[in-house]
């Protein structure tokens, strides 16, 4: 509540085997006991309105874990088979078909084994999700961020994808991005999927993780609220390409900013530690809905994960936990988290709280800045290693290179990336930026 967020997004609370930590759902309905219960969700919920803030839920409506008892009882909801019908690789690698050992059939799957696919054109599908949505708008959801929803509506008629001729836009596993995922994902009709799962959340708010650039959000944005912006997440912090992924996904007029979140390397390990204010001035002076992954906040970079490894996609170190106080286990818990604190003796919110110079504060002062921006946002064209935009009466200023350059002109500096930032108002030193009036 300090930052002065409006709302909070958890990751998946339901119960769940965590072959995918969470996004393997065994029960829609519940609360997976490492948690808490019902109970606590409904505490949960009351606290953060007080407070002010809405709780979003995540849904997971492409895939149920292996399970789920749906999977056993109904297999018409999901992809079986008496062989693999085609070439179809898995997101994190491998076929996308595997043999179920209790029945000797093939299934499904987009993402792990233990994630089989509902097949949404069984119009049972969207009606179980939709009794999902308002079950949990009933004991006082927000509303959702929805997993995946690229992979809801495949090929009806579950053709091969072809081989990849060109560079996938966004990053892929490279087993998975051999083939171009013209029928394994974002069928022709799939805003009817996401349609129905707008018509059973009624004006709930509705971010899409859809994995696709700009110009692939189509369909999708009629029902969304938002669509997190994949394509500025991997610009690679180059100002050209980041300027041009911000007005793609501006021109929707449904960005979701995001920068990281807890399937990619942390801000400091992708951006440079020296850019890590550069990169929160960046993300909180955005027109429309910041994400922030917990953490980012206070600068934390990617910890040494688990040995062996819990998540085998790789993404352990993006997702030690947040660290409130310097003590060993940051705070976090009185139970053992699954992953270690990284570094709460050296980054924690309570030092941070103290240090008005903190990167926390500077969250804190963009949060609050932000909501004083104008509509819109216009660039300018500006020296290299630069982005410098209008966002109404204010001036965006931001150098994510190693070389001071000249900064445009304005009328006062409102806020600084640090102090030295706006030493000389005619400056942008290099790993800084500055937000300036206009009139
Ligand atoms: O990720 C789904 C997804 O398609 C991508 O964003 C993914 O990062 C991409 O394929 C690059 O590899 C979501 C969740 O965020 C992730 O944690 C889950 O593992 C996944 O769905 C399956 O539910």
């Amino acid at each position: 509540m300090e930052l002065g967020a409006d709302a909070i997004w958890l990751s998946p609370i339901y119960p769940s085997p965590n072959a995918d930590f969470g996004y393997d759902v065994a029960d829609y309905n519940g609360v997976d006991p490492v948690y808490g219960t019902l109970d606590d969700f409904d505490a949960l919920v009351g606290a953060t309105h007080e407070m002010g803030l809405r709780l979003l839920l995540d849904l997971v409506p492409c895939h149920t874990s292996i399970e789920h008892p749906w999977f056993r009882e109904r297999p018409d909801l999901y992809f079986l088979a008496d062989r693999p019908l085609n070439n179809w690789v898995a997101a994190f690698g491998g076929p996308a078909w595997s043999r179920d050992e209790v029945s000797g059939r093939w299934y499904l799957h987009s993402f792990f084994p233990e994630q089989p696919d509902l097949n949404w054109r069984n119009p049972e599908v969207p009606a179980r999700m939709g009794d999902v949505i308002r079950g949990w708008l009933d004991r006082g959801a927000d509303g959702f961020r929805l997993d995946a929803i690229d992979r809801l509506m495949k090929d009806p008629e579950l053709r091969d994808d072809p081989p990849a001729t060109v560079a996938p836009l966004l990053p892929l596993h490279p087993e998975h991005g051999v083939l171009e995922h013209t029928r394994s994902r974002n069928a022709p009709d799939i805003g009817e999927a996401v349609a129905s799962l707008r018509e059973a959340a009624g004006d709930a708010f509705l971010v899409g993780e859809v994995y696709l650039p700009a110009a692939g959000l189509a369909q999708y944005l009629p029902s969304l609220d938002a669509a997190f912006a994949f394509e500025l997440l991997h610009a690679g912090f180059e100002p050209a390409r980041m300027r041009a992924a911000i007005e793609a996904m501006h021109a929707t007029g449904k960005a979701a900013w995001v920068l990281s979140n807890h399937d990619f390397s942390r801000l400091p390990n992708r951006v440079g530690r020296a850019n890590d204010r550069a990169a929160a001035m960046l993300l909180l002076t955005l027109p429309g809905p910041a994400f922030i992954f917990q953490g980012d906040e206070i600068g934390m970079a990617d910890g040494p994960g688990h040995n062996p490894p819990l998540d085998r996609h790789g993404r352990d170190a993006f997702r030690h936990p947040m660290q409130w106080d310097p003590s060993p286990n940051g705070g976090f818990s009185e139970a053992t988290p699954w992953l270690p604190s990284v570094d709460p003796a050296q980054r924690n919110v309570a030092d941070q709280t103290a240090d008005r110079g903190s990167l926390l504060w500077l969250y804190r002062d963009l949060i609050a800045l932000r909501r004083t921006l104008g509509e819109g946002i216009a660039f300018r064209d500006s020296p290299p290693g630069t982005l410098v935009y209008e966002r109404g009466e204010h001036i965006v200023a931001i150098n994510l290179g190693d070389e001071d350059r000249p900064g445009p002109e304005h009328r006062g500096i409102e806020l600084a990336t640090s102090a030295g930032a706006a030493a000389d108002p005619a400056l942008l030193p290099a790993h800084s930026g500055w937000i300036g009036r206009l009139t």
